[in-house]
């Protein structure tokens, strides 16, 4: 009875416009606030970008003896490599083997770009050289260091 009648009271005419009102007003908001949230996110990656050395590297086209897909490949390959439990360092050691030019080394760095790595909540948002320094010993890290180096790529 007391459901028939909210009911039938909702759906008068004044009522449903104030309804109406009502969820497009919060549609309209959810709206904003997505739309701040957008704005966020874009504004946070582009000042992160800007940020992170690997973005600003001047690379050469010319120089490249790659595709933009095989430098995407190789720079998968590496995330591969070293996310997880281990390091697959022959992987990591046959990616590097591949840069012929400093501008493939520039170029590999951009691709990998910022990955996320770790499992939530323990994760952080590293570039290339971040990753390295995290899975290898100060030992082992050298001689991807010096490559770095020579081609003139502060590590
Ligand atoms: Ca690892």
């Amino acid at each position: 009875m007391f459901q028939a009648l909210a009911i039938s009271e909702l759906l008068k005419p004044e009522n449903l416009k104030t309804i109406g009102k009502w969820i497009l007003s919060l549609i309209i908001l959810g709206l904003l606030i997505y739309g701040a949230y957008r704005l966020y996110k874009f504004i946070k990656n582009k000042v992160q970008a800007e940020k992170d050395p690997s973005q600003n590297l001047g690379i050469v086209a010319t120089n490249l003896s790659y595709t933009e897909a095989e430098y995407g490949i190789m720079a998968d390959t590496l995330e591969t490599a070293m996310a997880g439990a281990g390091t697959d360092e022959a992987a990591v050691s046959h990616v590097f083997n591949q840069m012929q030019t400093v501008d493939d080394l520039k170029k590999l760095i951009q691709k990998f770009g910022i990955r996320t790595k770790g499992i939530w909540p323990a994760t952080d948002e590293w570039n290339l050289m971040q990753w390295l320094t995290s899975e290898f010993s100060q030992e082992e890290l050298e001689p991807i260091q010096q490559i770095f180096i020579t081609d003139g790529i502060p590590f």
